[in-house]
């Protein structure tokens, strides 16, 4: 024992880059970002007159490609997270699965994550939990949705005319989580689910009223036309009265700029990493299948060598040269 600990620090004073570069891996070693994650979200979709970007992730791997292409947030897809693992977004997937998938994601990267939470898993004791475990696991922030537990995915066009929480039971909510962040920086972006649901314009601003006096941090206001109108008569009346997170998924022609006219100040790129994963794997068996072979795909897909890469795979060869018994020469 003794005998590999000083080998350890022999070869650590002989190669002190390396032990630079130890000291920023992984969870355990790691000193954290410079700016709080959390820090980080609240000004990069709560800004007044900046207009901030998430891109969803749906597991590690999916959300170090987020953070390399440039994102400064990502979104923890309920759908793609849900889909992912087989099952449907309807709350078939555990709060404590989805935690799981969390905390690879959360590991793996730097910039923060919004946990899209769905409806908190139950009710206001249930998301306050939430918060505490999300912040345990370095996750900056939940948007929770007004819908009732199971939720159903608003783009299914299923919820037309079914109830929503009532705005006193969702209010209460938002202010169990704001209440139980122990990081007055984490969060909460509460979602209005009226349009969806077929409620109109009135009863959205209503909730979006509500939720801002709760203290929710944003409002995120959904609309499965594909068309803007809903979503642009929301922001005109809301005229920027308190931060607003848009998901435009389905009115994607809408150019980005008009959300910054909107006076929105976050933007969710909801799924597309699910989606063209699902593209590229489909195409990918397909010809593997057709042609009981791998010529026609090896070209098109990435290297083993850029997986290896993506897993820090580099770093743990340089750790074991310090911390693993070497050969003698
Ligand atoms: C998600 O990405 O899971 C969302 C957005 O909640 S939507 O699928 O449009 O409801
Ligand atoms: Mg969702």
């Amino acid at each position: 024992m003794m005998a590999s600990i000083t080998r350890t620090a022999a070869v650590a004073r002989s190669a002190p880059s390396l032990v630079r570069g130890l000291a920023t891996w992984g969870p355990a070693f790691k000193k954290g970002p410079a700016v709080k994650k959390t820090t980080q979200l609240k000004k990069l979709i709560t800004t007044p007159g900046q207009l901030g970007f998430l891109m969803e992730a749906h597991n590690g791997l999916s959300a170090k490609i987020v953070e390399e292409a440039g994102f400064k947030g990502i979104w923890g897809s309920g759908l793609s997270i849900s889909a992912a693992m087989g099952v449907r977004d309807s709350n078939e997937a555990s709060f404590t699965q989805v935690l799981e998938v969390l905390e690879f994601m959360s590991d793996n990267t730097n910039i923060p994550i919004l946990l899209d939470a769905d409806t908190g898993y139950g009710n206001f004791n249930n998301a306050r939990i939430l918060v505490r475990k999300l912040e345990a696991r370095g996750v900056a922030g939940a948007c929770i949705e007004d819908k009732l537990f199971p939720k159903t995915n608003s783009l299914l066009g299923t919820s037309e005319g079914k109830p929503l929480a009532s705005i006193e039971e969702f209010s209460a909510k938002i202010r169990a989580m704001k209440d139980t962040q122990k990081d007055s920086d984490f969060v909460v972006v509460a979602r209005i689910e009226a349009f969806i649901s077929g409620w109109g314009l009135e009863e959205a601003l209503k909730r979006a009223e509500a939720y801002k006096a709760a203290g929710a941090d944003a409002v995120l206001i959904h609309s499965k036309k594909s068309d803007p109108s809903e979503i642009a008569s929301f922001c005109n009346a809301w005229n920027g009265k308190h931060p607003v997170v848009i998901v435009p998924t389905k009115y994607y022609t809408t150019p980005t700029q008009t959300f910054k006219d909107w006076k929105c100040t976050g933007v969710i790129w909801a799924n597309h990493n699910l989606r063209a994963s699902v593209t590229a794997m489909q195409e990918t068996c397909a010809s593997i299948f057709k042609n009981e072979n791998l010529l026609a795909v090896e070209p098109k897909v990435a290297s083993v060598k850029e997986v290896f890469r993506l897993q820090d795979q580099p770093e743990l060869d340089a750790a074991e040269k310090i911390y693993l018994p070497q050969k003698k020469a």
